[in-house]
């Protein structure tokens, strides 16, 4: 049998080689590796006295041969392929024992210049695992220092069983596919501008560990956060935490609806949310205004809720937070003096986010360009929710038309609907949230709901601009919207029933527009 041992990782290769040597194995091996094994007494030849050929070109051109890749890639049960190494005088090579040159280790050091990293690019040690992987059946390839023991051992016995082969394959071919991983997400995160090439925001499916997180959804549950390999601008895993306790999965992920939202606003807005829903959202002249008009809607939910700004929090608008219990807070910019009044409050989670560069129109806005969810053991892939409604896509399909200022209120109302878990019904006015019904089972709950919080707020729903995510398919929900005081709605349109429901609008003297588009959220 033969061996051909190739290691920049010296580690634990003595013991191997010696271990094969004392079982008769015959050992060859590249320059360096040789040079150990034979400072240790064994017997060893070099690959370049096995090809008689030298290395050459500083050593990138060393086991690329077919005396090499030929004893590896030989089916042992085809007596072709047997003649065929005869002929040219080729050996077997049995087991491959390979650890590449490293270059995850080499490009995660200070200063590694692209020089380096490029010349820390293994060519000959994956081509070499990848021939014998192919021939797992008569080739046993080691990748790892954890796999040298159990495979002695198993040696001692007699024989690698090909369950033990296949799994050295398996590994191997994990290893070679994280290693070209590696090199590719180094080099294209070289490239300039990745936030505008073809897919912004995508992550080959791959993502960067951010932190370990305490626990999970419960202290039961483990959990940690990671991010796309290239975040897009603008979204929350951009972050920079100026002062507070460590984020949890819950903050997390509440944190990234209410930035979702507050973004989509060009003009000054605050969304509070809680479990994800916002429970307030309004804009203003400025942060102040529209955070005391967000708190408002729901004073009772907004305690411990999640505050998202997306302009700068002056003294005015930190003081006005500071009053209630605050888990975390997001902003583009924050004054010294609005700093100044949170440092007293050392818990609260203060967040500093970049807008996204083209503004709340951008077509991007740094939103995954890809929603995923798992599911049992598996995954539902979508493109993201951007769609934005503009003026002029609504339909007016009542005999009573909205008002410029309503239409103002229906487009607000429908841009908070969007980030409100279905079934959804919003009342707004004057740019603010005047009752949030979420994630019901009925539509009618949910109007029901957003009515019972109106009142516990003290709010009125007279006159109010309400929004359903989707269609009403029978009239009883518009109805009850229409009971609570609202005096024009927002809905998709689409149902098998729109005439009736348009119908009962008419009867019921309200205005109603079709955005033509829904927004379920689950
Ligand atoms: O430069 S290479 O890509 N060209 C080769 O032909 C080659 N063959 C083995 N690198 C090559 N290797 C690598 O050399 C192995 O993967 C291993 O990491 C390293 C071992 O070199 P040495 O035994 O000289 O220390």
């Amino acid at each position: 049998m033969n061996a051909l041992i190739s290691v920049s990782d010296k580690t634990g290769v003595v013991d191997l080689a010696r271990a094969l040597h004392e079982l008769g194995v015959r050992l060859i091996s590249t320059g360096g590796t040789a040079k150990l094994l034979a400072e240790q007494g064994l017997p060893v030849t070099e690959v370049a006295e096995l090809t008689a050929f030298p290395e050459m070109l500083d050593g990138r051109v060393k086991t690329l041969h077919p005396k090499v890749h030929g004893g590896l890639l030989a089916r042992r049960d085809l007596p072709e392929h047997m003649a065929a190494l005869h002929r040219h005088n080729i050996s077997t090579i049995d087991i491959l024992c390979v650890n590449l040159y490293p270059f995850e280790a080499t490009v995660a050091k200070q200063g590694c210049t692209l020089e380096d990293a490029i010349e820390n690019i293994d060519i000959g040690g994956p081509a070499m695992v990848r021939s014998g992987a192919k021939n797992w059946r008569d080739v046993a390839v080691l990748t790892d220092a954890s796999q040298y023991q159990p495979v002695i051992d198993e040696l001692k016995t007699g024989k690698l069983s090909d369950k033990t082969k296949f799994a050295l394959a398996v590994a191997a071919f994990n290893r070679i596919s994280n290693y070209d991983a590696a090199i590719s997400d180094y080099l294209s995160s070289l490239q300039e501008d990745r936030s505008r090439s073809l897919f912004p925001g995508q992550s080959n499916g791959r993502f960067v560990k951010l932190q370990d997180l305490r626990y999970g959804e419960n202290p039961h549950q483990q959990a940690a956060f990671y991010r796309d390999l290239y975040p897009a601008p603008g979204s929350l895993v951009t972050a920079r935490q100026l002062q507070g306790k460590e984020l949890s999965y819950n903050n997390i992920a509440d944190a990234d609806a209410g930035w979702e939202c507050v973004k989509s606003f060009d003009t000054p807005a605050c969304v509070i949310i809680k479990h994800a829903n916002p429970c307030g959202v309004a804009v203003g002249k400025d942060a102040a205004e529209a955070y005391a008009k967000a708190f408002k809607t729901d004073p009772t939910s907004a305690f411990g809720g999640i505050i998202a700004f997306n302009r700068t929090v002056d003294r005015a608008a930190a003081e006005a937070v500071a009053k209630q219990f605050v888990e975390v807070l997001m902003a583009p910019e924050y004054t010294a003096e609005a700093l100044e009044v949170f440092k007293a409050k050392q818990n609260v989670r203060v967040l500093q986010i970049a807008l996204p560069p083209g503004g709340a129109t951008d077509w991007d806005k740094g939103r995954n360009a890809m929603d995923v969810k798992r599911v049992g053991s598996g995954l539902l892939i979508q493109t993201a929710d951007n769609h934005e409604l503009q003026l002029a896509d609504l339909k007016v399909v009542t005999k009573k038309h909205p008002t410029p200022q309503q239409m103002q209120d229906l487009l607000f109302a429908w841009k908070v609907a969007k980030y409100v878990k279905s079934n959804a019904i919003v009342f707004c006015k004057d740019g603010m949230t005047m009752g949030v019904g979420a994630g019901q089972m009925s539509r009618i709950d949910s109007a029901k709901i957003a009515a019972i919080k109106a009142q516990n707020a003290g709010l009125s729903l007279e006159g109010t601009a309400a929004a359903s995510d989707a269609f009403f398919p029978f009239r009883d929900g518009l109805d009850v919207i229409i009971d609570q005081g609202a005096s024009c709605v927002i809905q998709p349109g689409g149902s098998m029933r729109d005439a009736e429901v348009i119908a009962a609008a008419d009867e019921r003297g309200v205005a109603m527009v079709f955005s033509g588009v829904r927004h379920f959220r689950h």
